[in-house]
């Protein structure tokens, strides 16, 4: 789908900074720049020139690069102008062009005219928001192989497989023998079976494309006075919430963003759970369950001295609390040495938050949360996990016909397959769908 109007936009985030920078794409953009640049502007050349506004004074000195269609990144024409970062002047500008020839593009605009005009299929359109929004490195990493197209590879091969299978097994209907014989549904079966293994394989990485992409929060939880607020404060480099003997001491639930090695994670200290000796405590309580369920791991701490007692046991169960790290702290008092195990699934720390023993094995843990193989083939999203595993029960059904010679069932179940594998790159794709990816874009991209 080509399109005509010409769309404009700040790309860069709002306030003061060195440079800003505007974005214009569509067929106005010979217009704007006859009007609006002082002086000629060669295709791809960064050119130092002006802006001007409306009555031919100038508005700033400018960067200004003009990209002609189809290399560009919407395919069609294209204006960048960097102009100094200053909102008042990117408004003036905003102003002039959003008169006459383009209006305000809508957010990811530029990228969804990138994917009609075929410069980039909807994986990849998908991996440019996951850059973005990347709260870690491996995320963003991640997000650029995706953008590369090795996830989008991956997909094409699969898609040209089963094509040429549907092709081989749609001529032989066609042409039908008394009897398929057995060598031939045997070749088949042995095509199949690649198929689904690729699948799978892919379904495996899109799972942890999927999980990279997740920004980690975590609930520290546990009894009062265990010691939570200070393991937060500990992890925070900084006193964020009030620390005390006396239990039950926190009453809200306090949110830290933390960078750790590049990796942002979300920590909610929360009150001390018991029967609430007052109503303030009790509504600290209900935050904390409400932190459990929001949080995508629990850690849960208790004081070594008394160890994982009935007690805690009977607030995991109740709070139905089923990923959890378990944090044995004060073992200062036990004196037992810091250490990291795993048992039954369930990471287990010996530390000391006030002595900042074994706390550097936690945040180890934490760190390698995100990492990523060699075969990661970039991240993913729910969507193309759930159309990969429909993908695959129709290849599970062409295996099962095909064994019992029911070739047109089999022709049937591949053109399916066929389809929804297509629908990941975004061929045939409704609009709501890509309403709702560009959605998540911010205006600019
Ligand atoms: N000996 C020892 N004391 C600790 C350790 N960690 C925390 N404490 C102490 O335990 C007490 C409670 O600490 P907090 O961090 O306030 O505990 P909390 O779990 O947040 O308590 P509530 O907010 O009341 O639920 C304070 O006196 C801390 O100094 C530790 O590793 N060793
Ligand atoms: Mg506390």
């Amino acid at each position: 789908m080509k399109t005509t109007e010409t769309i404009a936009a700040i790309s860069t985030a709002y306030g003061n900074a060195a440079i800003g920078v505007i974005r214009i794409s569509g067929n106005h953009v010979q217009s704007i720049i006859t009007k609006y640049i002082v002086g000629n502007l060669l295709p791809r050349l960064a050119t130092n020139t002006s802006i001007k506004d409306n009555g031919g004074k100038v508005i700033d000195s400018v960067i200004a690069i003009f990209y002609e269609n189809p290399k560009s990144y919407t395919g069609e024409d294209m204006l960048e102008i960097q102009s100094h970062g200053n909102p008042v002047i990117l408004n003036s500008i905003m102003e002039c062009l959003c008169g006459e020839y383009a209006r305000l593009a809508n957010p990811g605009e530029f990228t969804e005219r990138a994917f009609l005009n075929n410069k980039i299929d909807l994986i990849q359109a998908e991996a440019i928001i996951d850059i973005i929004n990347s709260t870690n490195s491996n995320a963003s990493k991640s997000a650029i192989k995706s953008l590369q197209g090795r996830f989008s590879e991956k997909i094409n091969n699969i898609k040209s497989m089963i094509l040429d299978l549907r092709a081989t097994i749609e001529a032989s209907i066609n042409f039908p023998e008394d009897e398929v014989p057995d060598i031939q549904l045997n070749k088949h079966k042995q095509s199949i079976n690649v198929i689904i293994s690729e699948l799978e394989n892919i379904i495996k990485s899109a799972v942890s494309g999927i999980a990279i992409n997740c920004k980690t929060s975590f609930a520290i939880v546990g009894k009062p006075n265990v010691g939570k607020s200070s393991l937060s404060n500990l992890l925070l480099g900084e006193q964020g919430s009030i620390v005390s003997s006396r239990p039950g001491t926190t009453r809200d639930t306090i949110r830290h963003e933390i960078n750790f090695k590049k990796n942002i994670v979300t920590f909610y200290d929360t009150a001390g759970l018991r029967s609430p000796a007052n109503k303030i405590e009790s509504e600290g309580i209900n935050l904390t369950k409400k932190t459990i369920l929001k949080s995508s791991i629990v850690l849960y701490m208790v004081d070594d001295t008394c160890g994982f007692d009935k007690a805690d046991a009977q607030i995991i169960t109740d709070n139905d609390i089923d990923n959890y790290w378990l944090i044995n702290n004060k073992i200062d008092k036990t004196n037992k040495k810091p250490s990291f195990c795993e048992q039954n699934n369930i990471k287990n720390f010996n530390v000391s938050v006030l002595e900042n023993l074994g706390v550097d094995l936690l945040i180890n843990e934490i760190t390698n949360l995100n990492s990523i193989s060699d075969e990661n083939i970039g991240t993913a999203r729910q969507r193309h996990l759930d159309l990969l595993k429909k993908a695959l029960d129709h290849l599970y059904m062409a295996k099962k016909y095909n064994d019992n010679q029911g070739l047109d069932i089999v022709a049937e179940e591949l053109r399916r397959a066929h389809h929804i594998i297509d629908e990941i790159l975004g061929g045939q794709v409704n609009k709501e769908l890509l309403d709702k990816v560009f959605s998540d874009f911010c205006i600019g991209k």
